[in-house]
């Protein structure tokens, strides 16, 4: 009966010691090895278990530990690693996924798709830019993963998704330096990642804050077998300080349709005396969601004259020469809509002609599809869902 009673005692203490070790911990910031002892007792999240199995893990493990704290004063900075980074990602595309379910996978996300962590003070302030038309479908898989892996890295970001108005050719670097322009009309952003919609990271290392020099990021695109398809790519997913942005007076406004923009970028980024820097090749891992090639954004013939000549025209186009008309800020649950008129080859419509009579389906279609010159008319042109 002593011997029992003075086990009892024995496990008693132990459990303590435990208790005090995990308290200890927890107010150390340690959050993911006690989420790892919680995690022990909860049935409910089974996924979590997946994060360091070899497919990758699940994108929303461990999340549910945040919680909106009360005060946010007083917070201290997020440790310089964040404790919630777990490695590989399980990328897939399920069918039937909703806006809402992103919503609902992701409470902390505020208004505008702006988030700060919960119980730390962020150390990075970082803007996602995402040119778009068309392709809700894309965009929603890439809330869901983007959400979730942002909030693993502990940062301060907000969502921008810039859609160009009208079916006129698409001009993806144009839209890029509009992005620019209008995400630090609303905060002093300390680092800019353009990126392309149907680009899912596969790996939460790879870290969404910006580098001494520009970053090109989706180095290893499951498309090009996972590695770089030549040695001054930079598409898909780069990352530039708004200083670094503007020392290569930002990105070219006139290449309409398919290709080369990405390569006068990668040229801009030498011609301004720096060099690209790169993640390595097994976290700077995307997959990329199959489509075939949009309508209104065929192959730009021109291309190849236009990159002979970056050496002569990037100090003139660009930043510089930024011309638009803004037709909606909206300020979705998940991300803020901008949505703008960025005309033609020609420019913009005069102001008189687009102000007074926004009619729909005037737009010529293509630049390259139909050399129809008449410039673009505005339309409000939001995703719905
Ligand atoms: C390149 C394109 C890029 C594109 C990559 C990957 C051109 C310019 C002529 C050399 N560049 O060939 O824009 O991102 O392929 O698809 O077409």
């Amino acid at each position: 009966m002593v011997k029992l009673q003075s086990k009892w005692r024995y496990l008693v203490m132990f459990l303590g010691v435990q208790l005090v070790v995990m308290a200890l911990l927890s107010r150390e910031g340690y959050q993911r090895r006690v989420s790892y002892f919680f995690r022990i007792f909860r049935k409910s999240e089974p996924s979590s278990h997946a994060r360091n199995g070899t497919n990758g893990g699940d994108v929303y493990a461990n999340l549910s530990v945040l919680a909106r704290s009360p005060a946010k004063e007083d917070l201290p900075y997020c440790p310089k690693k964040s404790p919630l980074i777990g490695g590989p990602i399980r990328v897939t595309f399920p069918m039937g996924l909703t806006f809402a379910e992103v919503e609902r996978r992701n409470p902390l996300v505020t208004r505008g798709g702006r988030y700060q962590p919960p119980n730390c003070e962020a150390r990075h302030r970082t803007a996602i830019i995402v040119p778009h038309r068309n392709r809700e479908h894309h965009l929603k898989f890439l809330l869901y993963y983007l959400h979730p892996f942002l909030q693993r890295q502990q940062l301060n970001y907000g969502i921008y998704v810039i859609h160009q108005a009208g079916d006129y050719t698409f001009n993806r670097a144009k839209l890029m330096n509009i992005g620019l322009r209008e995400a630090m009309r609303e905060e002093d952003w300390d680092c800019l990642f353009f990126h392309d919609v149907d680009l899912i990271p596969e790996d939460d290392r790879n870290t969404y804050t910006c580098d001494v020099y520009p970053k090109h990021a989706a180095i290893a695109m499951d498309k090009f077998g996972y590695k770089l398809p030549y040695k001054m790519y930079f598409g898909g997913v780069s990352a530039l300080t708004p200083q670094q942005y503007l020392k290569m007076n930002g990105f070219p406004n006139n290449y309409w349709g398919w290709g080369g923009e990405d390569d006068d970028i990668g040229i801009r980024v030498s011609l301004a005396g720096m060099v690209i820097s790169r993640p390595s090749l097994n976290v700077g891992r995307y997959k990329m969601i199959k489509h075939k090639l949009d309508e209104g954004n065929e192959r730009n013939p021109e291309r190849f004259n236009m990159l002979a000549k970056t050496r002569q025209t990037w100090k003139q186009d660009g930043m510089n020469s930024l011309e638009y008309a803004l037709v909606s800020r909206d300020y979705q649950p998940l991300y803020t809509n901008i949505t703008v008129n960025i005309g033609t080859e020609e420019g913009l419509d005069p102001p008189s002609k687009t102000a007074d009579a926004p009619v729909e389906g005037h737009t010529p279609t293509s630049a390259h599809a139909k050399k129809d010159k008449q410039t673009n008319i505005v339309s409000k042109d939001t995703p719905d869902h």
